[in-house]
């Protein structure tokens, strides 16, 4: 009887991209994307570096055979590694308390005070995963290198983020083509201590599950424009709150002077403007508060069609999905 009622089920069937229903299954969720690598990319600061190249290749490794719920994996950085992180983080701390969002420095403030935070060493994944799951239930899981953005969004879904944990070339400290650990340390943690934010994050994970390619590319322009160069106002003046911004001396202090256009966060046209991975950004979107960009974000979701609808159960960390009737 079962078959003869699937057999003639009218219902077409809907060509559904596979995704992650339990936490467990992230570990599937590995596809990189290598043009930007050492390895690769010509204009890495690394490319003529072997020394670099093998080192970036052993702590991505480390990544590449984590499995969910491992302990994280612990890297004991080079001084070489330590003095780039230092300059990183001296450089961008001065300018943060006149630059960046409340959100952000207040996050910053406890990493400090409760994370070991500071320029005299790179933090280990490790106790940041712990510290951020007390304070918002985001977890770390470390990362090969860039992934692909179907597979960084879907994990967002689960409260999971994903961590480079190499870090930059040491000729070039104030810039790197890849996302690399300043940029995941400094960018990103410290907004994932903000409830609000964290919610936000994984709104637009749940948003991306079994969703169209092109809905995908929609999707990651959004996270582009928001959580990696977002600004948003705060008592009358724009700050930042993207993460590409916070991890980048050059483009912060450009993003918040009188040179860039700024326009109004609006995801519908948010969606579809072209972005650069390469330079600056040309445009800026400004959200007037957090909360307003989450109503606004969650509207647009709710726009795109799927033949399901998903609920995360943070009980057990698995999704349940429901057919449309
Ligand atoms: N991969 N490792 C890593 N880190 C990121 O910040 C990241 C990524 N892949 C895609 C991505 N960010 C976004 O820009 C969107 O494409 C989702
Ligand atoms: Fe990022």
């Amino acid at each position: 009887l079962k078959r003869v009622a699937d057999d003639v089920r009218t219902i077409p069937e809907e060509k559904v991209p596979w995704f992650p229903r339990k936490i467990r299954d992230l570990d599937k969720c590995n596809l990189l994307i290598t043009k930007y690598d050492p390895d690769m990319d010509q204009d890495h600061p690394g490319f003529s570096d072997p020394e670099y190249r093998k080192r970036r290749c052993f702590i991505a490794e480390l990544a590449a055979n984590y499995k969910q719920g491992e302990p994280l994996p612990r890297v004991e950085y080079t001084p070489e590694e330590v003095a780039t992180w230092r300059e990183v983080y001296r450089t961008l701390r001065t300018i943060y308390p006149d630059l960046a969002c409340r959100q952000f420095l207040g996050g910053l403030q406890q990493l400090e005070r409760e994370c070991g935070y500071g320029e005299d060493g790179i933090p280990q994944l490790r106790e940041v995963s712990a510290f951020l799951r007390e304070k918002t239930g985001f977890q770390l899981r470390p990362v090969a290198g860039l992934l692909s953005a179907r597979d960084f969004l879907a994990s967002l879904a689960f409260r999971v983020f994903q961590c480079t944990q190499y870090i930059r070339h040491a000729s070039a400290p104030m810039h790197s083509p890849e996302p690399d650990c300043c940029h995941e340390l400094l960018g990103h943690i410290p907004m994932l201590a903000d409830k609000e934010f964290a919610q936000f994050s994984q709104e637009i994970g749940l948003a991306s599950l079994g969703a169209s390619d092109e809905d995908i590319e929609r999707l990651s322009t959004l996270y582009w424009f928001t959580v990696e160069f977002g600004l948003c106002k705060q008592n009358g003046t724009v700050k930042a709150y993207g993460a590409g911004l916070l991890s980048s001396y050059g483009e912060l202090i450009y993003a918040l002077s009188n040179e860039p256009e700024y326009k109004p966060f609006n995801p519908e046209e948010t969606a579809i403007q072209p972005y650069q991975d390469q330079t600056f950004q040309p445009v800026y979107f400004v959200s007037e508060s957090f909360e307003d960009a989450k109503i606004k974000m969650r509207r647009y979701s709710s726009s795109i069609q799927r033949p399901f609808s998903v609920r995360y159960d943070p009980f057990t960390c698995s999704l349940e999905v429901l057919d449309q009737p």
